[in-house]
């Protein structure tokens, strides 16, 4: 039998497939109703196709992808529906107008030029619809597929991903844009393909992603959280221990990735790649060699173990914690040990180049800790789930490893914010066997693990300690509270719709 990742993304005539039968389906019906209604209203026709693609909470294996490093993440049943039509060669301008069912997103239009730069510097909600209408033609013209020159598109979404959340909002909708485009042009792509494609895509925007949350929006399957590695991307089932429940809760503090890249997200990463060519001199390599060869810790990982080999150990962190200090490194420290300046090094990356503008020094030990430390946790978490253990040792176990994970975010990577840190730790004052920061973090979303039994009376818990505050504040409704704190099962990934 054909494996999960190697089958096409299954085309569906009845939401039931997707959505059960339960009270979501009704939820569902009316959302596609509405959305059908919208379209017609806003381009006087129905589309032709919908693609949706599902958010995901990640369990383990945080700041590690865009290293090389699996992750395991579940899929989460909020997702981004993409209703599309492709209008004929001959019917006027030649323009994407993308629209959306929530009026805060108002309507963004662009040339149909799938070589279009986006503008980066500018962010619209629609660049993340442009990321995978060019990406799946960039896939196309580098596999010589034929899908004629491009036509105007008509497009809504409707997302139900919290927008910053930590949740994957981002992914989820540039995997249902880059599914929609594909699909209305006729083609269909092996998941792990498409989830590959899909990572690629994201990049268009500036963030220098890893890959897990295109890879799990397309890859998911209802029941299992997976196990995602990457070069090639692959996804094992895992799981999750009976009796115990994962409980998603927002912080209320947007995550504003793509706008805070140079200092957040990319800063780490650009921090990462120096801790990888320092840890590659240090451990015997030439400069020029290091540049040139080490992108990522996984690349210097072989060097550091043989390292750690002379000791007696296998451990990457031994090298980490001989040849990197622990006071931050300024531009000159750096510039000492590669020979070369920091700019030249980054030269080919207009977002490389924007952190270095804006880092005043750089933590290459506390970094790369945490990758190496986070990416054995994800294979800790694994075995644990696999072991032999009752189910309530498995539950104890698999709570500490991700308070653990959720301590090296917060210490090593820092990116916790403080809102962050009152939910985790009221989480953890109300029972919960491990909560931690879910997602790139400075914001966003924490997930907890819960006793089953227990999770009705830690949500009301929550509500009162965490979130009543802020209703009070007139931040949030009451009557939204089910939107930012929930328990969630993992819900199957990416389909496409035919009516
Ligand atoms: P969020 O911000 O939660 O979508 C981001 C990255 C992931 C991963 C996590 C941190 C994107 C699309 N996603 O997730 O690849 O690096 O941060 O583990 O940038």
């Amino acid at each position: 039998m054909a494996k999960h990742e190697d089958l096409p993304v299954p085309i569906q005539s009845k939401l039931e497939s997707v959505y059960g039968l339960g009270s979501q389906l009704e939820e569902t019906q009316l959302r596609f109703s509405n959305l059908k209604s919208k379209f017609v209203e806003f381009f006087g026709h129905p589309p032709h196709i919908y693609a949706r693609s599902p958010g995901r909470v990640n369990l383990i294996g945080e700041h590690v992808d865009h290293q090389g490093y699996s992750v395991l993440p579940m899929a989460i049943r909020q997702d981004t529906i993409v209703a599309v039509r492709k209008r004929n060669a001959g019917e006027s301008e030649k323009l994407l107008r993308i629209a959306n069912v929530n009026s805060k997103f108002t309507m963004c239009t662009y040339p149909v030029d799938p070589n279009q730069e986006i503008d980066v510097k500018n962010h619209r909600w629609g660049h993340y619809f442009i990321c995978g209408y060019k990406g799946f033609y960039e896939y196309a013209r580098s596999r010589g597929l034929d899908v004629g020159l491009p036509v105007g598109l008509d497009v809504i979404v409707d997302g139900t991903v919290p927008v910053g959340s930590g949740l994957s909002s981002s992914a989820a909708l540039v995997c249902s844009s880059a599914i929609a485009v594909m699909a209305v042009l006729n083609v269909n792509l092996q998941k792990k393909e498409l989830a590959q494609l899909a990572c690629e895509c994201e990049r268009h925007i500036g963030t220098q992603s890893g890959g897990m949350d295109q890879a799990i929006s397309i890859m998911a399957k209802i029941g299992f959280a997976e196990l995602i590695d990457f070069c090639p991307i692959h996804a094992t089932d895992v799981k999750l221990p009976a009796g115990g429940s994962f409980v998603i809760a927002n912080s209320l503090t947007e995550s504003k990735k793509a706008i805070t890249a140079a200092t957040n997200y990319n800063n780490r990463v650009v921090e990462l790649r120096l801790a990888s060519i320092v840890l590659g001199i240090k451990l015997g390599m030439k400069p020029q060699e290091a540049i040139s060869k080490l992108k990522t810790l996984s690349d210097v990982e072989g060097l550091c173990t043989s390292f750690a080999g002379t000791h007696g150990s296998s451990d990457p962190l031994l090298a980490v914690k001989k040849f990197l200090k622990e006071d931050p490194y300024t531009v000159e420290d750096i510039e000492k040990i590669t020979s070369e300046s920091l700019r030249s090094i980054f030269a080919n990356s207009t977002s490389s180049l924007d952190v270095l503008a804006a880092a005043k020094h750089y933590k290459l030990f506390q970094r790369a800790y945490h990758v190496y430390s986070e990416a054995k946790r994800v294979y800790v978490f694994k075995d644990v789930v696999s072991s032999n253990s009752t189910e309530e040792e498995k539950l104890k176990k698999l709570g500490d490893v991700m308070n653990d994970s959720h301590h090296s975010c917060k210490v090593l990577y820092q990116c916790s914010c403080p809102e962050l840190e009152e939910l985790v730790k009221v989480c953890r004052d109300n029972g919960a066997l491990g909560a931690r920061l879910t997602g790139a973090g400075w914001g966003g979303c924490a997930v907890a693990l819960v006793n089953e039994s227990l999770v009705p009376q830690f949500i009301l818990n929550l509500k009162e300690q965490f979130y009543q505050s802020r209703i009070d504040k007139g931040m949030i409704n009451k009557s939204d509270l089910g939107l930012y704190v929930f328990a969630s099962k993992s819900s199957s990934g990416a389909a496409i719709f035919k009516f």
